[in-house]
């Protein structure tokens, strides 16, 4: 075994390369090496400062909606000004190379796009489809103020609707909220039709995500976790390669890029 920490594992090449039709499930880890905090990580988790009960719940909006917005603006300034990395670049050039490739993400940012993946399904809705609490109209996004990514817990009143006057809400997917029916229906079907499935950076706590990958693997499909940490899921995959996503992507690409 190379002493590389980062080496490949040889069945790596075996259980991806016969592919054609590759389905990536990405959480908060994919988007670690930008910048952004994931939710459960151990010091800079972004629920480490809060707790998921208290801002990521309709609940939270009810009692306390500058907070809440104003953690979401915090957040979208973040992402507004982190780019995306090595390994989202990758799976944009996988996509290439697979054009069947899908993206099924729980990440609310947008740097699966911003990279090139031209799939991608949003579980958990996204920071840039603001929509009214009262009536649901969608309204444009507004970019957040550069200088709130410095200020995680500040109160912000939220904008409010054209059409009601209702405030305006994050276009997340909250605790207690059902997944956007679409959504979660094209995702369980790209991932039931699959020939293999890559499931990057996300700890596998969060349901009905954390079963979508069950899918696969009941039906023999190889199953590849990419995430420096074991997880819940990891007793299920065939292959856990503990590296994080972007120098694990960069190297499953390159130089082997046109061997996959
Ligand atoms: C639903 C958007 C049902 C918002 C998110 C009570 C009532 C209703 C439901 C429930 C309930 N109790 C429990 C539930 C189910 C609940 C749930 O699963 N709770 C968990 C906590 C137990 N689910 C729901 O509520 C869902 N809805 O069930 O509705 C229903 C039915 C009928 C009628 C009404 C309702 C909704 C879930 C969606 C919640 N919204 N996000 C926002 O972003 O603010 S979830 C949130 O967690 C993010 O989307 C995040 O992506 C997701 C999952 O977390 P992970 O992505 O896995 O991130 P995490 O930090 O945990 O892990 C990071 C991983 O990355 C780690 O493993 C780490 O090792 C790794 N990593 C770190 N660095 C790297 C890396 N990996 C690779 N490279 C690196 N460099
Ligand atoms: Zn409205």
């Amino acid at each position: 075994m190379q002493n590389d920490h980062l080496a490949m594992p040889d069945r790596l090449f075996d259980l991806l390369t016969p592919a054609r039709r590759i389905a990536v499930l990405t959480g908060a880890g994919m988007s670690a090496e930008s910048g952004i905090p994931t939710f459960r990580g151990a010091s800079n988790g972004l629920w480490s400062n809060f707790d998921p009960e208290t801002l990521a719940t309709a609940n939270a909006w009810r009692n306390d909606k500058a907070l809440v917005w104003g953690w979401y603006q915090w957040r979208t300034a973040m992402v507004e000004q982190a780019q995306p990395h090595e390994g989202h670049r990758a799976l944009a050039e996988l996509s290439a190379l697979r054009p069947g490739l899908v993206v099924v993400t729980q990440n609310v940012d947008d740097l699966h796009e911003r990279a090139g993946c031209l799939d991608v399904i949003h579980l958990h809705g996204s920071l840039f489809a603001p929509r009214c609490f009262a009536c649901a109209r969608s309204c444009p996004h507004q970019p957040a103020d550069p200088a709130l990514a410095a200020r995680p817990a500040l109160r912000m009143t939220p904008p409010v609707c054209a059409h009601c006057g209702g405030f305006i809400r994050p276009g997340v997917v909250w605790f207690g909220e059902q997944l956007p029916k679409a959504s979660l229906a094209r995702a369980v079907q790209v991932i039931t039709e699959c020939d293999a499935l890559l499931v990057i950076g996300t700890s596998g706590v969060v349901h009905p995500a954390a079963s979508l990958p069950g899918l696969a693997r009941k039906r023999g499909v190889p199953v590849v976790e990419i995430n420096p940490e074991p997880t819940a899921l990891t007793p299920e995959v065939d292959l856990a390669w503990q590296v994080p996503a972007g120098q694990g992507l960069a190297r499953l690409m390159c130089p082997s890029l046109d061997s996959i």
